[in-house]
């Protein structure tokens, strides 16, 4: 896969050993890890009836996800983020926004804001980590000549108000490019997660056999990145 595609859909894949396939045509494209904290290689979206459901938005949720980009909090967030549909409901869209595009909405002034090393993204609850571990960063930088993005409304902080306003403005800017996907049982979606925000309208869930549910695998073009982080064995990182 050209890694300068925002994303690549795949459809009418087999349906059986679907893990297994999501492995095998994810590995050609980086190696597939997972943070120490969230737990396996291959998670599954799904929404689980808690507590923490009702208060939060994750993997498990079934409320509406704000576009973003995953792991905006780690040191090295993914290079992709694969998901592969077992089972959707009606409405149970996969947004997607292509970055470069909402960037041509912005100005000058507010790149700029967004460039410098002044917003705490703040870690989702079920990470278990506290305040300390957070750290100030740019939301874009350019990498190669190309942006890479990170993002995460939710909780979102900027040092100055010029900071915040640009990344209101980057919000409203991805939501304008936003397009939505319906996946059928059987595709695959890879995502640049540099070049791509990703999101999901808010479904209803049945909480049985015929709910939503994507497996979800991220993936590294070069392990080294992550430095001292990385455990190759179990292919865990630990640490923001
Ligand atoms: O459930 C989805 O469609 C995507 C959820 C999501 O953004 C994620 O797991 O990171
Ligand atoms: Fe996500």
């Amino acid at each position: 896969m050209n890694s300068d595609y925002s994303y690549l859909l795949l459809k009418n894949l087999p349906q059986t050993k679907c893990d297994e396939l999501l492995l095998l045509l994810t590995s050609l494209v980086g190696d597939p890890f997972a943070h120490a904290d969230e737990g396996s290689l291959i998670m599954a979206n799904k929404p689980i009836k808690t507590e923490e459901a009702q208060h939060t938005t994750a993997y498990f949720t079934w409320n509406k996800f704000d576009l973003h980009t995953e792991l905006p909090y780690i040191q090295t967030p993914p290079d992709f983020i694969s998901l592969y549909c077992v089972n959707n409901v009606k409405g149970g869209y996969t947004y997607l926004s292509n970055v470069e595009r909402a960037l041509h909405l912005l100005s000058q002034d507010q790149m700029i804001e967004l460039k410098k090393p002044q917003y705490t993204i703040p870690i989702p609850p079920h990470f278990g980590a506290d305040k300390k571990q957070e750290f100030k960063r740019p939301l874009l930088s350019i990498v190669k000549g190309r942006p890479s993005l990170r993002i995460r409304q939710d909780g979102l902080v900027s040092e100055t108000e010029a900071g915040m306003a640009a990344a209101q403005a980057l919000q409203s800017a991805l939501d304008m490019v936003r397009e939505a996907i319906e996946l059928e049982p059987g595709s695959l979606i890879i995502i640049n997660n540099h070049l791509s925000a990703h999101g999901r309208a808010p479904f209803r869930p049945t909480f049985n056999h015929e709910d939503r549910e994507l497996h979800r695998v991220y993936l590294i073009e070069d392990v080294n990145k992550f430095g001292k982080n990385y455990d190759p064995i179990h292919r865990r990182i630990r640490g923001f």
